[in-house]
This record gives structure tokens, C-alpha cells and sequence, in this order.
């Protein structure tokens, strides 16, 4: 197991007092890309996931590229939550990443204040339909790169170019194993957020 990586809480801590603003948060991305996987690691409660096993009928549709252990999939939606301080808490919801469960993706967006794109590099074009849904319905996201073992070939500039990303959306580098990673990936998208909420104050 890598260092840093995901131990299921043993306990359900309550939220404290002081909570006082939730932002639904949605990670979303191709299939296989890890969002099950950042959910587990950096949530505070014991998260919700609704994985089935794939079996023989997913061969030759649900295949997986670079040879992983994966034997699971996520077919409705994972649900975790971190507090980052006392008052912020985040309500993370993993979507679903085969295509034929994208038409839930919509829904899944219904409410949400940000979107974390999860991106594997040797599926590059599995990113675009989400970049596609969150553009379509003006979802603020970050673009944040799972680097599997084998891989760091490419730089967050190349990719910036092959996902024709505007300079404005972030981008970070993660191991969706390791909570501290995953919660800098969620750090980025709140500072993101309040961000653009200043400069659209600025405006008005
Ligand atoms: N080596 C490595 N493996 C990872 C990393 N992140 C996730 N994995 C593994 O990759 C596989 C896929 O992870 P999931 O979290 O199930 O991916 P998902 O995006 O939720 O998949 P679907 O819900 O089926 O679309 C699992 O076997 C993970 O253990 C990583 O950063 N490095
Ligand atoms: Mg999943």
C-alpha cells in the first residue's frame, strides 16, 4: 500500500457546530480513472459506494487499458464528505464513468458548485464529455491528473493543449490513493471557487 494511503474510518465523526456551509461537489471523469478511489481516500465518513463486480458480459465494453486489479465499477454514484475547516464542509458525490451510465450525469449535476475532472492520461479522450456536461451547464471545475505508476509522460502544459483546457481552469497532479493528495485536489477547487466568486463581485 502506498504511504498516506486509505484506511476506512472505523467511526462516523459528527458534523461540529460550527459547519455551517456545505458545497455539493462532484468528481467525474472516464471510466477507470480513480473517482471511487479519491472519494474512499479522502472522506471522512465511511463513503457510500455502489460498486458491482464486472463479469464476463463487460468483456470487450468494459475493458480497461494498462492492465489494473480493477474487478469492480461504480453504477450509480459514490457519496463521501470531508470538513476542510470548521465552518466548509464538502459533499462529494464519485460519478459513474462507463458510458452507459453517463445519462446520470446530468442529474448528479443538479446543484453543484464545482466539478473535479479526473483525468488519466492513457485515456485522455474519456475526459472530454465530461469537460463537454460541466461547460454546458457553466460548472466551474479543476482538472486534476491521477498519475497511475507507469506514467508521467506527460507534462500538465501538454495536456492543458490536448484537452484545449482555457488557462483559467486549473490544473494539479494527484494519486487518488493518498487522502493528503486527494484533499489538495479538493483545496484547489475551493480556492478556485472563491476565486471566481470575487472576481464576479468585482464585477458588479
Ligand atoms: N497505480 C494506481 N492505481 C490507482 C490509482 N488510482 C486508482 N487506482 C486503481 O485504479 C482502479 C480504478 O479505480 P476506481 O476508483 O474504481 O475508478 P473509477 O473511476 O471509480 O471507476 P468507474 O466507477 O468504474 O468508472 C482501482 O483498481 C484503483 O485501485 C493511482 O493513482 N495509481
Ligand atoms: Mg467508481
Amino acid at each position: 500500500m502506498v504511504s498516506g494511503a486509505y484506511e476506512a474510518p472505523t467511526r462516523r465523526p459528527p458534523l461540529t457546530d460550527t459547519a455551517d456551509t456545505g458545497l455539493k461537489i462532484v468528481v467525474v471523469g472516464g471510466f477507470g480513472v480513480g473517482k471511487t478511489t479519491l472519494v474512499r481516500s479522502v472522506s471522512e465518513i465511511r463513503p457510500l459506494n455502489t460498486e458491482e463486480v464486472m463479469t464476463q458480459a463487460g468483456v470487450g465494453v468494459d475493458e480497461m487499458r494498462g492492465g489494473t486489479s480493477k474487478t469492480t465499477t461504480t453504477v450509480a454514484f459514490d457519496f463521501g464528505r470531508i470538513s476542510l475547516n470548521e465552518s466548509l464542509v464538502l459533499y462529494l458525490f464519485g460519478a459513474p464513468g462507463q458510458e452507459r451510465f453517463w445519462f446520470l450525469w446530468d442529474r448528479l449535476f443538479s446543484g453543484t458548485l464545482g466539478a473535479v475532472v479526473l483525468v488519466d492520461t492513457r485515456r485522455m479522450d474519456d475526459s472530454w464529455y465530461a469537460i463537454d456536461r460541466l461547460e454546458h451547464h457553466g460548472t466551474p471545475f479543476v482538472v486534476a491528473v491521477n498519475r497511475f505508476d507507469d506514467e508521467a509522460a506527460y507534462s500538465l502544459d501538454e495536456i492543458r493543449q490536448a484537452l484545449a483546457l482555457p488557462g483559467h481552469v486549473p490544473m494539479v497532479d494527484c494519486d487518488a490513493r493518498v487522502r493528503q493528495s486527494s484533499k489538495d485536489v479538493l483545496i484547489t477547487l475551493v480556492d478556485h471557487l472563491r476565486t471566481m466568486a470575487l472576481a464576479r463581485e468585482a464585477t458588479l
